[in-house]
């Protein structure tokens, strides 16, 4: 087995079509190469959209590259990894940095083997469903229903917007007209968090006639104790998962029977190698699993997990429409379909773009 002798880091800064919200204007990638002693070259990357990049990248260059010199060049190397920087953090910005090396090595992993990621997990479909959905609490009526216009004409079966205005009433005026554009496709909704238990409550049984499919991060992520009670106060399915960092946290939340539906975002858990395990132990509790964003990547292992598995599309926000990927990676989505991916790798190689 080869090892790794040398491991490169590169912070891009990527400017949003449109941005997520009055502050946030750009989304942030840390491209990682790593090198092994046999001449192998593995591209992978962190994401954090507004908050850490520097410190993504610091822990990357100050203690997870150190630590991997000299290690086999080979995703088994995670947990090693994980213990080595888990003083700082369990999850966050340790396991964020820790998918550049995770992603980096899958890739050169799928290189050697002459496969895409897809391949080399096990292709099981050569399409997964995909719903259309925005960051799009900040935007008026009008441009809400026309983002939904769009998704329609586009051909997806559901769409997932924004909920968490201050008055409630405001979001089920939202969520009406979506309706009505609508008709019966699927429609999901996602307060981000911003909700104590009693205005999740009330909100939900107020948005009860739109007939959400699913509300995703109605409180702190961090809260179980909060979660147990929204699941005694309401019947809407509950998603979440994208600020849940570990496997352990994973199967807290899943144990305690609080999560209809998981979204691990692959690069949040740490890479491929842990989001494999929290897809399994979501199989193994009968909880459907739908990977968070990053859908260049996630419809990557949508094909290769056994379940059918939504595929989030975010407008505008894929790496291929920001214009800052070497080659596109392969996967299309289309007619509410994702399929494709790429020829070889990971099939995500960053552009040099401007030095931070
Ligand atoms: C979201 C989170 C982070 C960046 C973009 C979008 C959102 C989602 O919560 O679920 O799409
Ligand atoms: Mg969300």
């Amino acid at each position: 087995m080869s090892t790794l002798v040398r491991v490169d880091t590169r912070l891009r800064r990527i400017p949003l079509t449109r941005p997520w919200g009055p502050d946030v204007t750009e989304i942030h990638v840390v491209a990682v190469d790593v090198h092994d002693s046999d001449g192998g070259v593995g591209h992978g990357f962190s994401w954090t959209p507004s908050i850490g990049a520097r410190a993504v990248q610091a822990m990357l260059d100050d203690h997870l590259a150190p630590a991997a010199l000299g290690r086999p060049a080979d995703p088994a190397i995670w947990p090693g990894l994980w213990e080595h920087v888990h003083e700082a953090g369990g999850g966050g910005v340790t396991t964020i940095a820790l998918a550049g090396i995770d992603l980096a090595l899958w890739d050169l992993r799928a290189r050697r083997a002459g496969v895409g990621i897809p391949e080399l997990l096990g292709r099981r479909h050569d399409r997964q469903p995909a719903y259309g959905s925005g960051v799009n609490l900040h935007y008026p009526l009008d441009d809400l229903v026309a983002q939904v216009r769009r998704w329609v004409d586009a051909g997806f079966s559901a769409v997932k917007i924004k909920v968490g205005k201050p008055d409630p009433l405001e979001d089920l005026d939202r969520l009406q007209a979506v309706r009505a554009v609508l008709g019966d496709r699927g429609l999901m909704i996602d307060a981000n968090q911003r909700w104590d238990v009693d205005r999740a409550a009330t909100a939900l049984e107020l948005f009860a006639p739109v007939d959400p499919l699913w509300i995703e991060e109605p409180l702190r992520a961090d809260d179980l104790a909060a979660h147990r009670e929204l699941r005694q106060r309401t019947g809407v399915p509950i998603a979440l998962g994208e600020n849940v960092h570990t496997l352990h946290r994973f199967r807290d939340f899943l144990d305690a029977g609080v999560v209809d539906v998981v979204q691990p975002n692959v690069v949040r858990v740490g890479g491929i190698t842990p989001f494999l395990t929290i897809a399994d132990l979501a199989r193994e509790r009968g909880v459907e699993l739908a990977p968070h964003l990053l859908p260049e990547l996630s419809a990557q292992l949508a094909f290769a997990l056994p379940e059918r598995t939504w595929v989030e599309d975010v407008e505008e926000a894929g790496f291929g429409d920001l214009g800052v990927l070497v080659a596109p990676s392969g996967v299309v989505v289309e007619d509410g379909w994702a399929s494709g991916g790429p020829a070889l790798g990971l099939g995500l190689q960053f552009t040099e773009g401007d030095p931070s």
